[in-house]
């Protein structure tokens, strides 16, 4: 069979190292680079599987996000824009794991076990980051694509969101938007400056925002992006890749876990400034204010303001819709409190990871979704997007409804629906903060956040730590959930958590309460009540203090 010599000859060019085993993780498989050239040939492989199976185009991107510039890693994403489903990371790593000689008949379980008519065509979209191993790397997933006789395309250096866009674009004949890089740019910032002719009174400081783009990505496709922004948006942009390192002091995830800011930018007091993650899906803001005192506004802020936002304009459209803001076990408790006993709005709370908080938020009219870590975006129902279509189509509605229904429609619009993405979120909050009239820290100061620690612990299996309720209790070892509960009762306004990482070899630990001081106090206890509960290794953790 002439494919399957095509599959032995290109298999043996991207051969495994025996004994390694790799595991599809919260989001793919994410290690160093030198691991990967076997992983990334084997899921051009699968994504071939997918898309014949779902007679749909597939996306494959190959990033590894905030990690250190060593490593990568590769993503899966599915018709919609959507997450690879559970089963189909299933496959991804028992082929992964498959021997080299063992690959042919792990690819033929899958093709049994999906039922795959391999006669049927398939499509699958490319993407990478600007790692240094990506374009080997992504080479690899192109030979694997073309092994099993797929279809490519290669979008090259893109974001992970603007690869699911792209993905969405073409399994909707383009009703989602044009399956191009311009035409994503084109819909976005059409979007954004129609949002912000409502706020013409906007002064050019009030237009400036500052960009961290974590030298990654992000910050080469804000570049390409200016120019559609028709200088509606003044972006200074720092660590644009021209000189330091990827993720390296800088970026969302830096800022979040150090609060503080990244190194290699300007701030002013009061200025907002931003950071992008690595490839692009996450984003935070942050203001020094007049003390140089740093001021973190996370997912948790950003999901605050947008649901305000779409509320009070579905108030003023006269909109029946139902709004809910799906967040994880890390929200603050002070976002939690303010959204359900101020803002009203329904709250979920789903297991960590983009596809459980995505998947939650689909049962909504309007579903916003946020992790604290920054990253989210909101999902309007089919039947939620018509009826603002409708509304803002109707020429018999008074001004007040028909400003509103234009603002919904053009916030549809800027929103990237597929997944978080900082790019299309930094454009939707900058509108809404314009369209209010709000500088940063009138933002910030919508609710104050409860002081909070987050510890890791290092135990020999972490597996052991089951937990039940999103991750909010421990249901194993033994003893470790009651242990916290006793703990958190010593403080104040205190909650606690533990669950072990999806992405690195550790238990995360996470605690807040009514001070920096009892937040740090009771996240060494717990980690301590980890330490000695769940089989911990090295030395015990030491007080913070
Ligand atoms: C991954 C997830 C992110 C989650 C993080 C948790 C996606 C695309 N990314 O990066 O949402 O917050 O894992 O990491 O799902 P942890 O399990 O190590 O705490
Ligand atoms: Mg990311």
């Amino acid at each position: 069979m002439g494919k399957r010599h095509a599959m032995r000859t290109c298999s043996g060019l991207h051969p495994k190292p025996a004994g390694l085993v790799l595991q599809y993780g919260t989001a793919g498989f994410r290690t160093n680079a030198k691991q990967l050239d076997h992983i990334m040939f084997r899921m051009g492989l699968l994504a071939t599987l997918r898309s014949k199976k779902t007679k749909a185009t597939i996306g494959v991107m190959v990033t590894a996000s905030h990690n250190p510039e060593e490593d990568n890693g590769v993503k899966l994403v599915d018709p919609m824009g959507e997450m690879v489903t559970p089963t189909w990371e299933g496959y991804a790593t028992q082929l992964a794991n498959a021997e080299q000689e063992d690959l042919l008949a792990a690819l033929q379980d899958i093709i049994k076990k999906e039922a795959i008519n391999m006669s049927q065509e398939a499509n699958v979209f490319v993407g990478k980051d600007t790692r240094s191993s990506s374009a080997s790397l992504s080479q690899a997933v192109l030979d694997g694509v073309s092994a099993l006789g797929g279809h490519s395309k290669d979008y090259g250096l893109v974001t992970t969101p603007q690869l699911h866009y792209m993905v969405c674009c073409q399994n909707t004949q383009c009703k989602y938007g044009e399956a191009t890089v311009e035409g994503y740019y084109k819909k976005l910032c059409q979007a954004f400056i129609q949002l912000t002719k409502n706020a013409s009174n906007c002064t050019d400081d009030q237009k400036h925002l500052t960009v961290d783009g974590a030298n990654g990505i992000g910050a080469l496709k804000v570049r390409e992006m200016e120019s559609h922004l028709k200088r509606e948006l003044h972006i200074s942009l720092f660590n644009d890749g021209s000189k330091g390192k990827l993720n390296h002091q800088c970026g969302a995830d830096f800022v979040k876990v150090q609060q503080k800011p990244p190194t290699g930018i300007k701030m002013n007091p009061g200025e907002r400034c931003c950071s992008f993650d690595g490839d692009a899906d996450r984003i935070v803001y942050y203001y020094a204010d007049s003390e140089g005192q740093f001021h973190l506004l996370d997912g948790d802020k950003i999901a605050t303001l947008i649901s305000t936002f779409l509320k009070e304009l579905l108030t003023q459209a006269g909109l029946d819709l139902e709004i809910a803001v799906v967040q994880t076990a890390y929200a603050n408790g002070s976002s939690t409190n303010y959204l359900e006993d101020t803002m009203k709005v329904i709250v979920r709370c789903t297991k960590t990871g983009v596809k459980h908080l995505h998947h939650a938020a689909q049962e909504f009219d309007i579903g916003v979704y946020f992790e604290a870590n920054g990253h989210g975006t909101v999902l309007f129902s089919k039947a939620a997007e018509e009826k603002i279509q409708r509304l803002a189509e109707n020429s018999s509605i008074n001004d007040e409804r028909k400003r509103a229904a234009l603002l919904l429609q053009n916030t549809v619009n800027v929103i990237n629906q597929t997944v978080g993405d900082a790019i299309s979120d930094m454009l939707l909050i900058e509108a809404i903060l314009a369209i209010k009239g709000m500088t940063i820290q009138q933002w910030d100061a919508i609710y104050s956040d409860l002081p909070n620690r987050q510890l890791k612990v290092k135990v020999s299996d972490r597996r052991v730590i089951d937990t039940t309720d999103a991750e909010r209790r421990a249901v194993s070892p033994a003893g470790l959930q009651e242990a916290i509960d006793s703990l958190v009762k010593n403080y104040r306004e205190a909650r606690s958590f533990v669950r072990p990482s999806g992405t690195e070899d550790v238990v995360r630990v996470y605690a807040e309460a009514e001070t920096q001081e009892s937040a740090d106090a009771l996240a060494h206890d717990v980690s301590l009540a980890v330490y000695r509960l769940a089989g911990g290794v090295g030395g015990e953790p030491k007080p913070l203090h």
